[in-house]
């Protein structure tokens, strides 16, 4: 047993077709604790580097239309889980990447479907596959502040960065 962490992102197909409550309840019998949550557009250069193991493979281009909304929503909710054995627990309730092979009663598996004019593994979420996949899209997706617990080393910056207030 050891303390691991993963990113879910609830995908823009989870989010159009109304199942980000169901998800979420779904991922809650994990007991595991969410630490972090936002919803975002997402931005190209963050689905390019996201996918960035991708890049040049047939369907590249695809999945990042799909994440960044050109086929559903462009929204997606991102989530963080913290605590025992995390990868296991959220991939076994997730399923397998391709929604045909997936677990019928797992997420993918209920929720999934393979598009047949793209061909993409419209799969419904993404969870992190190992502690160090998830290290790297964590530290992506999400700054220290926007996270309750520091689960990754910090540090400091003395940069003057311009940012949006509310008047
Ligand atoms: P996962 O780690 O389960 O998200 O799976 P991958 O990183 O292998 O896949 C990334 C995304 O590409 C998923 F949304 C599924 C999609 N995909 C396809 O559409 N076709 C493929 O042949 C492989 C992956």
């Amino acid at each position: 047993m050891e303390i691991q962490q993963s990113l879910v992102i609830i995908k823009p197909d989870g989010l159009i077709k109304s199942l980000t409550g169901n998800i979420i309840s779904v991922l809650s019998e994990t007991k595991l604790k969410i630490v972090g949550a936002k919803i975002l557009k997402v931005p190209r250069e963050l689905a390019e580097k996201h996918y960035g193991e991708h890049k040049g493979k047939p369907f590249f281009e695809e999945i990042i239309k799909y994440i960044t909304g050109k086929y559903h929503t462009d929204r997606v909710l991102a989530l963080v889980y913290h605590g025992e054995n995390t990868i296991n627990k959220i991939r076994k309730l997730a399923g397998s990447t391709n929604p045909e092979e997936a677990n019928p009663v797992s997420i993918r598996g209920k929720y999934g479907r393979i598009n047949s004019k793209t061909s993409v593994f419209e799969n419904v979420i993404h969870a992190s596959d190992s502690k160090e996949t998830a290290e790297r899209e964590i530290k992506l997706w999400f700054s220290p502040d926007q996270l309750t617990e520091l689960i990754y080393p910090i540090t400091t910056e003395n940069k003057k960065i311009e940012r949006v207030v509310w008047k």
